[in-house]
């Protein structure tokens, strides 16, 4: 056995056995009834529109213009063209029967110069837009800032600036008014690891600086208090406050025990926790907001970094939340090292991989992570990203067969129905992505949809895991406890 079969990761060669350990409930599935099943997007991975109807430039609209910035020269001026084409791509989310869709709001599009006027016609879109949701039966779930920071505040100093938080606060303030009659749930923003650490320390992605450590971490400070500035706006502002549910996204950085032994359950406890480096942990970025302090093993490694602040900042960074937001893809394995420590073990040699690298396929991360993340934070989980990358092509019958997506999904949803049962509270799941859509640094080279597009044309054409998704959500995740149809293989058992 390895990466612990038992432990909550399957073999990687036994789908049947997973879904008979799953099955063990009775009546099928434990999700509960109204549960979301959704599809998930980002404006500027989709809308397309960068510079039309008065939207300002956004940090993004700016980096990928620079050369060598993103695979192939890429830009996401047209993306998926769902500015124009979103009737089209609701019509494709009603076809596939979620129950929710999570999209961001694209600051610079609604607010150009990120504060001041506001842009009707960016906002009319997103009326539009939520008509159209409704409409369809769609529940909509908005996530306020997903990555496209305005351009014009960049200028200002951007996340650098302490009044970086009232921007933000400003533009929920706008969000609210404007939308909060047709839009119940709310993320304040999506992973501030990668927009503070891949934007502004490592570089690769918009808007491509490398700052200093302890500006870094100032920058993170900052986006922590206007994450809490939103959420006390929504608490005040919204149409219908009871209803409203206010979260914060980020992007999980899952371990899980290699066996099912209590002591490696500890180590992997232990490495979920732990603040080795700032960019790539939890507690940095989630003990502010959601318990009030900084990680003590995270200060100690800040150093003379440690950002000044007031010591009220946080107080105010811990507002009330009604759920987390975990985007979920992949896991690190642990297991008790000799010296007691935690200590990781790497992935076979040849160990099955997504299309993007960094995604080795670790189906226990559905379960580890939510019963982590829920023992620690004591809040409901919603899992608002989670999703494969594969090489899809339009085979010679017309259509986009992609197994190992229908493969990596059943196994991860099979985990989080083991998570459920066991007791973690989670409200939905939200497949990334609906659309094949621009990856950022990675450009059009990763897809992610359970919809092809074809970029040259915007033809949308639904792919194998979309049939599979349907009749997922069509019978409440019971579909899952099915016989996979296709033989399983036992090579090397894992
Ligand atoms: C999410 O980012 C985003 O929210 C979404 O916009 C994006 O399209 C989606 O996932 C798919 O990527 O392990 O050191 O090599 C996930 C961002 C990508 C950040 C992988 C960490 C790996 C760093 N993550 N990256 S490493």
């Amino acid at each position: 056995m390895f990466l612990g079969a038992s432990a909550g990761s399957v073999a990687l060669a036994g789908a049947a056995h997973a879904a008979s350990k799953a099955g063990a409930s009775k009546g099928g599935a434990p999700f509960p009834k109204d549960f979301a099943w959704g599809v998930a997007t980002a404006a500027y991975q989709v809308e397309g529109a960068a510079a039309e109807d008065g939207k300002g430039p956004s940090v993004w609209d700016v980096f990928s213009k620079k050369k060598g910035a993103i695979f192939d020269g890429n830009t996401a001026d047209v993306a998926c063209d769902h500015y124009h084409l979103y009737k089209q791509d609701i019509a494709l989310m009603k076809a596939l029967g979620v129950k929710s869709y999570r999209f961001s709001v694209s600051w610079p599009r609604v607010l150009p110069d990120g504060v001041g006027a506001s842009n009707p016609k960016g906002l009319d879109f997103y009326s539009r837009l939520l008509d159209e949701l409704h409409k369809n039966g769609i529940e909509p779930f908005c996530t306020i800032f997903h990555w496209d920071y305005p351009q014009a505040l960049y200028k200002k100093g951007g996340w650098l600036n302490r009044d970086s938080a009232e921007w933000f606060a400003e533009y929920t303030t706008l969000l609210a008014d404007k939308f909060s009659d047709r839009v119940q749930i709310w993320a304040t923003q999506n992973e501030p690891q990668c927009f503070i650490g891949l934007g502004l320390l490592d570089g690769v992605n918009a808007p491509g600086d490398k700052l200093k450590y302890s500006e870094y971490l100032t920058a993170a400070h900052n986006a922590m208090r206007a994450h809490a500035k939103a959420v006390q706006v929504l608490r005040a502002r919204a149409k219908d406050a009871k209803a409203t549910k206010v979260g914060y996204v980020v992007a999980a950085q899952i371990a899980q025990p290699l066996t099912d032994k209590a002591e490696d359950v500890d180590a992997a406890r232990a490495a979920i926790f732990a603040v080795g480096r700032h960019e790539w942990n939890n507690s940095w970025w989630m003990d502010p907001v959601l318990l009030g302090k900084y990680p003590e093993d995270g200060v100690a490694v800040a150093g003379k970094d440690m950002p000044k602040f007031k010591p009220t900042d946080l107080d105010e960074m811990k507002q009330p939340l009604d759920y987390l937001g975990l985007n979920i893809y992949k896991a690190d394995n642990y297991k008790r090292g000799v010296d007691g420590k935690p200590e990781q073990v790497p992935v076979p040699p040849g160990y099955p991989r997504a299309g993007s690298d960094w995604e080795p396929i670790t189906p226990g991360c559905m379960y580890w992570g939510p019963r982590f993340f829920f023992d620690r934070y004591k809040l409901p989980l919603s899992i608002t990203e989670n999703g494969l990358a594969t090489r899809d092509q339009v085979c010679l019958d017309g259509k986009i067969h992609d197994p190992q997506r229908i493969d990596y999904m059943h196994r991860y949803l099979l985990e989080l129905a083991r998570a459920i049962k066991d007791g973690v509270p989670v409200t939905g799941y939200y497949a990334w992505s609906l659309l094949d859509n621009f990856e950022w640094a990675d450009g059009y080279k990763q897809r992610f949809g359970l919809v092809y597009v074809d970029f040259q044309n915007q033809k949308r054409v639904p792919k194998d895991s979309f049939d599979w998704y349907k009749k997922v959500i069509a019978s409440g995740g019971r579909s899952l406890q099915e016989k996979v149809a296709f033989p399983v293989t036992q090579v090397t058992p894992l």
